[in-house]
């Protein structure tokens, strides 16, 4: 199960719409950017940079995995259901690909997908 923390806004959709798209079951908790609750201790634990949005994946393989900026988020969410372009056209498959971490959290930018 996944947990989207996220909130009325253009990037607080993005993570919803993916989810969608790949099918993969989460729970969205609404965090009401308009009241602060971005400045939560608990959600700064998930978000340092208190923005929306963020995501825990509970089932991730190595053990829970949070994650905050709608592009990382984006980019785990490919992965993880196998429709990066990445892993369907790369040698090595998603491996191949960037991991969490190794790209910079505020880059919102993806390469293109190669031609097939
Ligand atoms: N680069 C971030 C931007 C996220 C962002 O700007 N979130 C806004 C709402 S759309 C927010 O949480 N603002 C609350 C704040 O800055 O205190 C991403 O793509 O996730």
């Amino acid at each position: 199960m996944i947990t989207l923390y996220t909130w009325k806004t253009p990037n607080g959709r993005k993570p919803a719409i993916m989810l969608e798209e790949v099918s993969l079951a989460y729970t969205a908790r609404g965090v009401d950017i308009s009241a602060d609750e971005q400045f939560d201790p608990a959600f700064l634990a998930l978000s340092p940079n208190n923005k929306i949005p963020a995501m825990v994946d509970h089932d991730a393989a190595g053990g829970e995995q949070a994650l905050f900026e709608s592009g990382a988020i984006l980019t785990y969410l490919a992965t993880k259901s196998g429709r990066s372009c990445g892993a369907r056209t790369r040698p090595g498959g998603a491996r191949k690909r960037p991991g969490v971490g190794e790209r910079s959290p505020s880059d919102p930018g993806c390469a293109p997908c190669p031609s097939s």
